[in-house]
């Protein structure tokens, strides 16, 4: 906290109003990339990247329909839907991440909600790749107050769910549940006493205020994200907004570092995640986003069901950027920081 205090915008605020993140926006991109620098640097070391792995446990097959998603079964994407996991697998695959260099195991199940009857089965998951050592997050749909604690229990960390977009954009993006869902989701999360990771997707035909409407929205609830996925929309054909991004174009490479940028100042002490889209960005772009606050991405040839860079050529690009891994980041979330501080 020391360091922290020696820069005014290092200090989380919760009362940004959406005009003053729309100004951080519109900043003369110099100023804004190297103020987001100063604020990373007041809380993390900035030679330090996070590698995370993510498999997908459940594929396909999804009730909901977000545009964006491989994974709907609404949409005719090609990808061939398969069932849960099985534990074995699962611990096979964490075991092989953690060799592989990753310290945190993101596990990804194509469902709206999770269902009771598989929380156990999640349960020894969870708690099977915790006992590896490795930092757990998991994104499963929606959870209820009682799942949440049962996660919790099982030794989740970190429970992913993005709000992806401004509330002003949301139903460009999906129709099949709303914002106040998501929001009610990670209250849930909160209350078990798990940290949030929630973020959002840049790319997706939405206009610069929408940007900046997801990271009001995000600055803005009760505790800040412990973890703040940043993903560049992977252009799915079959989707909507892959099918409309391919046609029409995609977003600036700047406006993107924009918006790094804006969410390191606007939730200071979060992991910054610079998560899906990589395999089309250069590393002099990657480099920007490290820059701009990025402390984390996500390692191996696969994300959930798209291409992401292979190992090597991360090593490679670690070693160029002179980048050190980081541990797992397991130290309390933001909700009993201020939990504690409030008694
Ligand atoms: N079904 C769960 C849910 O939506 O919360 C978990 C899995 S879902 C695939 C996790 C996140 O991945 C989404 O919230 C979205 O932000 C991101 N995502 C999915 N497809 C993407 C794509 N094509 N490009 C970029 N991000 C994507
Ligand atoms: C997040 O915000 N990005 C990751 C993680 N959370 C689960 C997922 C990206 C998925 C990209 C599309 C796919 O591979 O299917
Ligand atoms: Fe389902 Fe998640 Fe894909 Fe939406 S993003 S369709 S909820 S898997």
């Amino acid at each position: 906290m020391t360091q922290a205090t020696a820069h005014p915008m290092a200090t989380p605020r919760n009362d940004w109003t959406l005009e003053e993140v729309e100004a951080l926006f519109a900043r003369p991109f110099m100023e804004l990339v190297f103020e987001a620098a100063t604020v990373h640097r007041a809380w993390f070391d900035p030679s330090e990247v996070q590698k995370s792995q993510l498999l997908s446990i459940k594929t396909g097959g999804c009730a909901e329909n977000c545009g964006y998603c491989s994974q709907s079964a609404s949409f005719q994407t090609g990808l061939k839907a398969e069932k849960l996991m099985d534990t074995t697998t699962v611990l096979a695959e964490a075991m092989a991440a953690k060799a592989g260099g990753a310290s945190r195991f993101c596990m990804g199940a194509a469902w709206r909600e999770l269902k009771d009857r598989d929380t156990p089965k999640l349960a020894a998951m969870i708690s099977g790749v915790k006992a590896l050592g490795l930092e757990t997050c998991a994104t499963l749909g929606m959870l209820t107050a009682d799942q949440a604690r049962q996660l919790k229990d099982a030794g989740l960390d970190y429970y992913n769910h993005n709000l992806d977009t401004g509330p002003e954009y949301y139903a460009e993006v999906v129709t099949t549940r709303t914002y106040d869902d998501r929001l009610d989701t990670l209250k849930h999360v909160r209350d078990a006493g798990m940290s949030t990771c929630c973020g959002g997707i840049v790319g997706m035909g939405e206009a610069r205020r929408d940007r900046a409407g997801l990271l009001h929205a995000l600055a803005t609830l009760p505790v800040h994200p412990d973890s703040l996925p940043v993903n560049a929309l992977v252009p799915v054909t079959g989707t909507p907004l892959g099918d409309r991004v391919k046609r029409e174009g995609e977003i600036d490479p700047i406006e993107f570092v924009r918006t790094v940028a804006v969410a390191r100042l606007v939730c200071p002490r979060a992991m910054v995640r610079l998560s899906a889209g990589r395999e089309t960005m250069s590393p002099e772009m990657q480099a920007l986003c490290f820059l701009a606050g990025a402390n984390s991405i996500f390692v191996g040839g696969k994300l959930l069901t798209t291409p992401n860079p292979e190992q090597d050529e991360d090593a490679q690009l670690f070693a160029l950027l002179d980048l050190k891994s980081m541990a797992p980041q397991i130290a309390p979330s933001q909700t009993q920081v201020a939990q504690t501080q409030a008694a």
